[in-house]
């Protein structure tokens, strides 16, 4: 490994090192969740669940694959009838007590807020470069029926 290399390795991890402290320990109360891309068609899901909140609340994707978002809403309340991705034109109904599918492939990195109709409720969806190899901090399978 040459010194070039091992800078990189080393900017690299110490990258992974922050995004995890970011995640676990400076952001408000709430889950975070790394989506691990499905084995087959390279999806990157996740199930969010919607309760006076989005849990987690702050999701971890890469850029240029899809993203498929379940959320299944646990209450009747008003303000989680819809949730909102402004930077995908994302305004989706979700009945309550079903899950409903949210799709759509991030292209630049970045930090996208989604939101209530009413922008009450908040989330994050953090996209990272593709590429970005980590080992899932929360695996999504657990939350397979
Ligand atoms: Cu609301």
């Amino acid at each position: 490994m040459s010194s070039a290399q091992l800078a990189v390795s080393a900017a690299g991890a110490a990258a992974i090192v922050w995004v995890l402290w970011y995640f676990l320990f400076s952001r408000r109360s709430g889950a975070a969740a790394v989506a691990a891309p499905g084995a087959e068609d390279g999806v990157q899901e996740i199930r969010v669940v919607v309760k006076g909140g989005y849990t987690p609340d702050t999701i971890l994707v890469q850029a240029g694959k899809p993203v498929r978002l379940q959320f299944y809403r646990d209450e009747t309340a008003d303000c989680s009838e819809r949730v909102v991705f402004e930077a995908f034109g994302i305004n989706q109904e979700l009945p309550a007590f079903q899950t409903t599918t949210v799709e759509f492939t991030p292209k630049e990195p970045g930090e996208y807020p989604f939101r209530c109709g009413m922008n009450m409720l908040k989330g994050l969806l953090v996209v990272e470069p593709a590429g970005t190899s980590r080992t899932s901090a929360s695996s999504p399978h657990k939350f397979h029926e």
